[in-house]
């Protein structure tokens, strides 16, 4: 049930942990290892609110109320795990987690290490007899990779206020539910989604660890890393229509086939990118509608994503790619749309709070990163940083994506090592 401010119920467990050892980050990985892998994509599914993400929820919930830790769900559906000073005055807290859900065939690591790493930190310094002068938070944002509502960080958008809580709520998925459809069957009360100004005052400061997505840390031969920056990045939806029809009555020359012009828009995005030092331009995700193996589509939906360290640039670029796309629909009869889904500025993290890690941190180098983040959706609003993990594939948003058991540990107390710093 949901109280006036949208806020839900606390969490409580039977279990307690005892004694003082932490737990490790691989230990805390393997237990959740089982949930959500894809037989078909190799790797995770874990969409938010699907089953696995809801098992990684409680999962998450019973490691935290077993720390003794006072686990909270907010309007949007994030979950506070908090330690708490004596008072209970939430004001500057320091906060650390990441997200539990995953893009389709994604790898084990992103999201849940920041998760886990966190966790474990709380045992590290929990260990040390460390006592709060500050309340510390772990936090798993939902729905940070936006496959299923198709808005990256939807979580920390709406906690932030930095999407409208209409547009939130009509979000569809894949199957047509919506954002307030989903959020009502799990406990929450879409009327209330949306800026929370309350938990937004309290954070002081919001440290996040991840796994790192490229090959930065690889090249460095260093475990771990501070962020620097996040590139500037957004999505759009281009739609291409055409004439469907029969694939064996249709002439070829009387075909006005939006999967033709939609094929030659991604090779344009391709050469577009290619133009452009430092951009990066995707297409992933392709939906011809009706998708018939006999049938000349009647409209092919295909989403964007665009990134550039100067927004003004991601700007030039999809520009000119909607022109492209504009030629080459009208050569093949068609005709095409663009919508912008979402945009995030380019994110430089707070400098204050860089010194302060690379004084607790002092041998991890300075990376930037072309991955995006909640910690890049709080920055305006707080001050955040990152941690990065080593990833010795370089490869994320892929089974493929790895991290080795000892760079594991020695993120959580680098983790445990950062929050300390900041506890003082
Ligand atoms: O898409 C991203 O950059 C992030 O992994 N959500
Ligand atoms: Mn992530
Ligand atoms: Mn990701």
């Amino acid at each position: 049930m949901t109280n006036p401010t949208g806020s839900l119920t606390n969490h409580t467990s039977p279990t307690h942990r005892t004694g003082t050892t932490a737990a490790t980050v691989t230990g805390l990985m393997s237990d959740i290892a089982h949930l959500g892998t894809d037989p078909i994509r190799g790797g995770y599914t874990r969409p938010v609110y699907s089953t696995a993400e809801l098992d990684l929820r409680s999962w998450f919930i019973d490691q935290a109320t077993q720390r003794g830790l006072a686990v909270e769900t907010d309007r949007n559906g994030a979950i506070w795990a908090w330690w708490d000073t004596p008072g209970k005055d939430r004001a500057n807290a320091l906060v650390t987690g990441s997200h539990l859900d995953s893009v389709p065939g994604g790898g084990p690591f992103d999201g849940p290490l920041g998760v886990a790493s966190a966790l474990v930190a709380v045992d590290i310094l929990k260990a040390r007899g460390t006592n709060p002068t500050r309340p510390l938070a772990v936090v798993v944002f939902p729905e940070e990779e936006g496959s299923r509502f198709g808005v990256a960080c939807l979580g920390s958008r709406l906690m932030t206020g930095a999407i409208d809580p209409d547009k939130a709520r009509n979000l569809r998925d894949p199957d047509g539910n919506t954002f307030a459809d989903i959020a009502k069957a799990n406990g929450l009360d879409p009327r209330y989604v949306g800026r929370d100004e309350e938990l937004l005052g309290n954070i002081g400061a919001f440290v996040e660890l991840h796994v790192e997505q490229g090959r930065g840390l690889i090249d460095l031969n260093q475990p771990i890393a501070i962020a620097s920056s996040i590139l500037g990045h957004g999505r759009w939806k281009l739609s291409i229509n055409g004439q469907g029809n029969h694939a064996g009555t249709t002439l070829m020359a009387d075909r006005h086939d939006p999967m033709v012009a939609a094929s030659r828009t991604v090779v344009a995005i391709r050469d577009t990118a290619r133009k452009q030092p430092q951009a990066r331009a995707t297409v992933g995700r392709l939906q011809p509608v009706p998708g018939g193996t006999n049938v000349i589509a009647s409209r092919v939906d295909f989403w964007l994503d665009v990134r550039h360290p100067d927004d003004a640039i991601t700007a030039a670029v999809v520009e000119a790619i909607h022109a492209q796309a504009q030629l080459i629909a009208a050569e093949e009869g068609c005709t095409v749309t663009l919508s912008e889904e979402s945009l995030s500025p380019t994110v430089h993290f707070d400098p204050g709070l860089q010194k302060q890690l690379q004084l607790a941190l002092p041998e991890a180098p300075i990376l930037d990163t072309g991955a995006g983040h909640d910690a890049g959706v709080l920055s305006p609003y707080v001050q955040t940083a990152m941690v990065f993990v080593r990833n010795p594939s370089g490869i994320s948003h892929s089974p493929e994506e790895h991290v080795v058991d000892e760079d594991a540990e020695i993120g959580a107390q680098a983790l445990a090592d950062a929050l300390a710093s900041l506890l003082d």
